[in-house]
């Protein structure tokens, strides 16, 4: 992805204008994506292995049980080769369970992992070749939504992955115009397996997102120490709490960030002061949980339909097959 970065002062520009339009806005928001720098990837692998946090446990069983299950639901032909594309692929473990089943079926494809993190691909790399070393390995480094442009210019057949309930982190109309997206890149037949988190009860999924050790916190904390760190600004972290809640009707778990005090933060880079009301609501993140009359709706015109669905054994998560049929 190309990160614009202002050259005399090495700011990123896109971020410095993006957290000023959120703390600009009524209610305040922070965008998720900026989750991501080193600190943020590492407290995230940290939270993928809390046991509060099932999505992950659950979509690895999903795989490691149920892997041959998806390739006879994708109707693969042995001898008709194919691409397989991961956007988004992290650190690549649910996959490998993936990519050895149809290795050990014979199938005839090439594996393109695609990720804005070229550490994350390296590490990819090296945990696939080490246990599938004769695979055909393709690595793609860029934001996955800026990169979809490209499937187009191969005309090969294609599967394309998107796991983790990614997905649950757009708004529906996002998710929406997302998948409308990606379908109008591909070609009839394609497809696409959806990993996706389920509406649950309230209390599996609150503890998800608000962690006994506190990792979570610090995750959705640490956009702040960013900002302070990127655009030099004077956040007091100590001033600020992590506020998680799940709206159970709308299956939606909200991350924020509630200000404990009247203050005031100045933002350098910006050369702009925010105001903050004590508990005022900074929102950062939504994460979607979805049944299938969701699904149906978001995949309504897009392109994709639905022919197949997997869970784990306790039906947390749910990993569906999309094929582009219009
Ligand atoms: C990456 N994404 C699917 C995670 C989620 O569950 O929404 C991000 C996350 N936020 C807090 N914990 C994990």
């Amino acid at each position: 992805m190309a990160v614009h970065w202002n050259k005399t002062c090495k700011m990123n520009i896109d971020l410095a204008n993006e957290i000023k339009d959120g703390l600009s806005s009524s209610p305040k928001t922070l965008p998720s994506k900026y989750f991501y720098d080193e600190k943020g990837s590492a407290l995230f692998s940290a939270i993928m292995q809390l046991p509060e946090y099932y999505l992950t446990n659950a979509e690895l069983e999903i795989f490691t049980s149920k892997s041959k299950i998806l390739i006879e639901n994708l109707n693969l032909k042995k001898e008709n080769y194919f691409e397989l594309i991961e956007l988004g692929a992290g650190d690549g473990y649910k996959t490998i369970e993936f990519l050895k089943a149809l290795t050990q079926e014979a199938f005839n494809f090439s594996y393109s992992p695609i990720d804005i993190s070229y550490q994350a691909l390296k590490q990819i790399e090296q945990t696939v070749l080490k246990v599938l070393p004769d695979i055909k390995l393709q690595l793609q480094q860029g934001d996955y939504f800026k990169t979809l442009q490209e499937l187009k210019k191969s005309s090969q057949p294609k599967i394309v992955m998107f796991l983790g309930s990614n997905l649950g982190n757009m708004q529906d109309e996002i998710a929406h115009n997302f998948l409308k997206q990606l379908s109008f890149n591909l070609s009839i037949k394609d497809k696409l397996i959806l990993g996706i988190d389920l509406k649950k009860n309230a209390d599996i999924i609150t503890p998800a997102y608000n962690d006994s050790q506190g990792i979570t916190r610090d995750f959705n904390l640490n956009l702040l120490v960013r900002i302070n760190k990127e655009l030099e600004a004077n956040f007091n972290i100590e001033q600020f709490e992590h506020t998680p809640s799940y709206d159970e009707k709308e299956g939606i778990a909200i991350s924020s960030i509630l200000s404990k005090s009247k203050q005031s933060v100045y933002i350098k880079a910006i050369n702009q002061t925010f105001y903050f009301d004590k508990d005022e609501k900074i929102f950062t993140e939504i994460s979607r949980k979805y049944d299938d009359y969701i699904l149906q709706k978001i995949c309504k015109n897009t392109g994709f339909h639905i022919i197949h669905k997997t869970t784990d054994k306790k039906s947390y998560f749910a990993d569906y097959i999309l094929e582009k049929k219009e």
